[in-house]
């Protein structure tokens, strides 16, 4: 092409919520926009889940660079309790200055970090002389919410008082209820980190969104436009990213049983049940949604997390859910503590209906698939996340199940009257069909998606 290829460093945090989103940008910049990619990988991983996918990540893409950092130990007491997540957010902040010596050696044209690193990466990159870009995984909506929370900060709750609703300027409001719990304690590691970051944006060089015009368009604007906050960089919405060409978390415990199963189902009649990969249901919630979904008639195909961390992983699924219920839905219902390839099952014809805790990554998979979603958000961005859906119209949202879901239990009547009331419905079905086709549309050689990635290369290559 007679000029040299840009050579970009990706940057993740922890967590796949995370890491899946960095992935799939890699794969994309190096299959669809030329560049040349290194990877940041932070040894060791939280998660078996995180360790397997970057192992996957190499091997089907051995010319994509692994650069290894090693973290310097450092003690945790004051973070004793904390999400394992975000204590290695910590970790990783505070080991900021060892990136310089990894990037000064790389030959790099850009870095993208992670919007939990923001604040303390660009320094660094500066220093290199290295344009620095921040790439947010989550909604455009959530990243309008980040953007603008330090302004309401000063504005509001200058002397300490609680954040109530955030009227986010020409995007939406984020009630109260919605606004993650840990952003309620000033003190929280989370927080923080998160008002720290909210405050850097304006000094990076650009920032990325795993998120699309179409489906968030006052979101998008509103940060491009800079209405959210002062002197933000460029914007770049670019999702949503395509699934990689290979699984997430590739897995030595996916036994990939439940593919020969959906095949057997009917068009659409399968329930997909998940709530991510971070924290388990209470065990009596778990009783309640194993009652609602037999309750419910429909074939339901159910993933189960019983730890935090899946290398804690040891109840077996009659521990959690009893042996009368998996002989009893034996045939109708699958039921799995393994990893699936989420991806696969929600572009599978069979899937109906998916019941998501609505992380980003859940949510922009179902959108490209044009399945409804039965959202229960229960932490962090999901109820904002939720939001986007119920707005966009291909799913619906039981607001008193987040907070029952949290102190007392959704009830199984409950459960199965909405699975009901949901995959007959075929408005949100038609809806989800054309959320679909927007999604791909953004994606494709010449989609809104596709330009501003095209856009962001072109800056790494001048
Ligand atoms: Br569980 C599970 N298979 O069995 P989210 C998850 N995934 O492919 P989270 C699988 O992990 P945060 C499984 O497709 C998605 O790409 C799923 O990300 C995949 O939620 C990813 O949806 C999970 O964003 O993260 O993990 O709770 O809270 O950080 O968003």
């Amino acid at each position: 092409r007679g000029w040299p290829r840009p050579h970009v460093v990706l940057l993740p945090s922890a967590g796949m919520g995370h890491l899946v989103p960095f992935t799939r940008l890699a794969t994309t910049l190096y299959s669809c926009h030329g560049c040349d990619v290194s990877v940041v990988t932070a040894l060791p991983t939280v998660s078996s889940a995180e360790a397997r996918h970057l192992a996957a990540l190499f091997a089907v893409f051995p010319a994509i660079r692994r650069l290894e950092l090693h973290l310097a130990s450092f003690d945790v007491p004051d973070f004793a309790g904390a999400d394992p997540f975000y204590v290695r957010y910590e970790a990783l902040r505070r080991s900021a200055s060892l990136l310089a010596p990894l990037l000064a050696g790389a030959s790099a044209s850009a870095l993208v970090a992670d919007i939990a690193l923001a604040s303390v990466v660009i320094p660094v990159a500066k220093e290199l002389r290295l344009p620095c870009y921040i790439f947010f995984t989550a909604s455009a909506t959530m990243f309008a919410f980040l953007a603008y929370l330090p302004t309401y900060l000063d504005a509001n709750a200058g002397g300490g008082q609680a954040i109530g609703d955030v009227d986010v300027p020409s995007v939406c409001r984020v009630p109260m209820s919605s606004v993650p719990q840990a952003l309620h304690d000033p003190d929280d590691i989370f927080t923080r980190q998160f008002i720290a970051n909210g405050r850097s944006l304006a000094s990076a060089d650009g920032l990325l969104v795993n998120a699309f015009d179409a489906l968030e368009p006052e979101a998008v604007a509103a940060l491009r436009q800079g209405t959210v906050a002062a002197g933000l960089p460029p914007v770049f919405a670019v999702g949503p990213l395509s699934p990689a060409s290979f699984p997430a978390g590739e897995a030595a415990r996916d036994s990939g049983d439940y593919l020969p199963w959906l095949d057997a189902q009917p068009a659409r009649s399968v329930v997909y049940v998940s709530f991510g990969s971070r924290k388990a249901l209470p065990r009596d919630q778990l009783s309640e949604l194993a009652a609602g979904l037999d309750a419910s008639g429909h074939r339901f195909l159910w993933v189960v997390k019983g730890t935090v961390v899946d290398r804690d992983d040891a109840s077996e699924l009659s521990d959690l859910l009893g042996e009368g219920f998996l002989q009893r839905v034996h045939g109708r219902g699958l039921v799995t503590m393994a990893w699936v390839r989420q991806e696969e099952v929600l572009k599978h014809p069979a899937v109906g209906l998916f019941i998501s805790h609505c992380g980003w990554n859940s949510v922009t998979e179902a959108a490209s698939s044009g399945v409804p979603v039965l959202s229960w958000p229960r932490f962090a961005d999901q109820r904002v996340n939720a939001g986007v859906v119920a707005r966009a119209g291909f799913g619906a949202w039981v607001e008193r199940w987040s907070w029952e879901g949290e102190d007392g239990v959704v009830s199984a009547e409950d459960i199965a009257e909405k699975v009901k009331m949901l995959m007959a419905d075929e408005a949100v079905r038609k809806t989800a069909a054309s959320v679909r086709e927007a999604a791909a549309r953004a994606v494709a050689t010449g989609g809104t998606s596709y330009r501003s990635l095209a856009e962001f290369v072109q800056r790494c290559s001048s």
